[in-house]
């Protein structure tokens, strides 16, 4: 009995002694894991302060957004170049080659027919501006295609579309599939 004290006393010592280098052995562990997500919660700290005033800037310039878009728009419109006069023709082709319409902007007299070609593998469509035009969207089915609305189907390579305009304005075209695809006609008398 007497020799089981100490035992159990050494066997308790042992066990405080394993499990205190068992919390030696975690403890570089211990201190990792919380530096870690101190250092965490300090970068969602610095992420969360950046992203509050750039979320209200970015709502100040979704304030100033369509001016900005106004300003994309012109500089699109822009980038599309001068218009190509075609004044004096009564039937006009632009090819669609490399993802683009060879002649962006034209200018053409009322009632001329405009024939767009697809030169690329890549199946194109025209189509006027329209609400949502400026993200990928389908294009009209070719039943659905009609002669008094600016919307030509999809495109294999070598078809082409037709349409007749037969009112003064501006028609800003693009590609339903590929949005950035722009382009635009001017008619005049
Ligand atoms: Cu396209």
């Amino acid at each position: 009995m007497a020799r089981n004290v100490p035992c159990v006393v050494a066997s308790n010592k042992s066990s405080t002694g394993k499990s205190v280098s068992l919390i030696k052995r975690i403890m570089p562990f211990l201190i990792g894991g919380l530096v870690g997500a101190l250092i965490t919660v300090g970068l969602l700290v610095i992420l969360d302060e950046r992203n509050s005033p750039s979320a209200s800037s970015s709502e100040w310039a979704s304030g100033t957004g369509e001016h900005a878009e106004d300003h994309a728009h012109h500089s699109e419109e822009a980038d599309l170049g001068p218009a190509v006069d075609l004044t004096g023709q009564t039937a006009v082709q632009v090819d669609i080659k490399d993802s683009a319409y060879t002649r962006r902007s034209i200018k053409i007299a009322k009632g001329t027919k405009v024939t767009w070609t697809n030169q690329d593998r890549l199946q194109h469509n025209v189509m006027g501006e329209h609400a949502d035009g400026d993200e990928t969207h389908s294009a009209p089915d070719a039943a659905d295609v009609r002669p008094d609305v600016f919307a030509g189907p999809l495109l294999a390579k070598g078809e082409r579309y037709s349409f007749t305009f037969t009112k003064v304005g501006s028609y800003p075209y693009h590609c339903a599939p590929h949005p950035y695809m722009q382009g635009a006609v001017v008619v005049t008398e």
